[in-house]
């Protein structure tokens, strides 16, 4: 390791020390380019009702509003661009192994695919993703970005079976158990654009501070999670991510 200069910012030092690096992505990360968050004033749920638009029973009492509310999205987020913030992390994660020889996971809870747009490869979405279908006929998940709503036929089995591949209030979040090999292997986990408001996405700070590694938190406002972080800094996302990262 290069000889740290002792007058560098704690943070610096963790970047300098940190050989993998855990980051979690939320809402706020995508709010620059034009994508609604859930709960900032004029958010998602403010137009919707949770229990109306994303929970299976939401899906087995009205499919149609449903289907509806996602190809909305669907169709919006192929018209949005990665922000500086996707741009810088996607720097970070080509880069860092390079420098420091240690890996970086985006894990993320944005459905968009921005942070792939913006070139990041190590990238797990544990709530989903919006241009992914997922056929409850042969359980394939195929690339999809058209609508749902006209039940079009599964490309795989042609069954008309198609949901949003979107993990619903009260599913379990896809790859947990690689979510928490990934912190338990990293030295520091950090925030991005999340109000903390949703579990067990909410909880991976505690976990990780639980493993004793560095947390820091990059947000517009403090969050529900704050408190748990050993440094929040606050801004906008395309801001004080390049600013964390360069
Ligand atoms: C589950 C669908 C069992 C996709 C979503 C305790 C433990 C476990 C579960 C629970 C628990 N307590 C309650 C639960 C149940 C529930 C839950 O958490 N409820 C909450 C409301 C209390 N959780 C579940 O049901 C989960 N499943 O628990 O299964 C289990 C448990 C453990 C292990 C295995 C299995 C399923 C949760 C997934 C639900 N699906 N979305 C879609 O439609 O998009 S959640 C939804 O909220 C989105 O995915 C979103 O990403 C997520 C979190 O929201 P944020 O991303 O944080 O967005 P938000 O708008 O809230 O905040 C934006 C932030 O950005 C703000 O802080 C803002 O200040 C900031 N910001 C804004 N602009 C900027 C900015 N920051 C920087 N720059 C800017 N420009």
């Amino acid at each position: 390791m290069a000889l740290l200069t002792p007058f560098l910012p704690c943070f610096m030092v963790a970047m300098k020390r940190s050989r993998n690096i855990v980051i979690l992505t939320g809402a706020g990360i995508s709010a620059e380019s034009g994508i609604d968050t859930f709960r900032s004033a004029g958010g998602l749920w403010e137009q919707h009702r949770v229990e109306d638009v994303a929970t299976p029973e939401a899906f087995a009492r009205d499919p149609d509003l449903v289907l509806r509310f996602y190809d909305m999205r669907r169709e919006a987020i192929q018209t949005k661009e990665p922000n500086p913030a996707h741009l810088a992390l996607a720097r970070l994660d080509r880069e860092w192994p390079k420098r420091d020889g240690g890996q970086v996971l985006i894990v993320t809870q944005n459905v968009d695919d921005l942070h792939e747009r913006g070139g990041a490869l190590n990238v797990l979405h544990m709530h989903g993703e919006h241009l992914n279908a997922w056929c409850l006929a042969c359980d394939s998940r195929p690339r999809w970005t058209g609508t749902l709503i006209d039940r079009p036929p599964c490309p795989v089995c042609s069954e008309p079976a198609l949901r949003p591949d979107i993990v619903w209030f009260g599913e379990v979040p896809y790859r947990m158990d690689e979510i928490y090999e990934a912190v338990a292997a990293a030295d520091l986990f950090v925030s991005i654009g999340t109000s903390g408001a949703v579990y067990p996405a909410a909880g991976l700070v505690r976990t990780a501070r639980e493993l004793g590694l560095q947390t820091l938190e990059l947000n517009l406002e403090r969050s529900q999670g704050s408190a748990w972080f050993d440094e929040t800094r606050l801004g906008p996302a395309s801001e004080i991510v390049p600013a964390w990262v360069d």
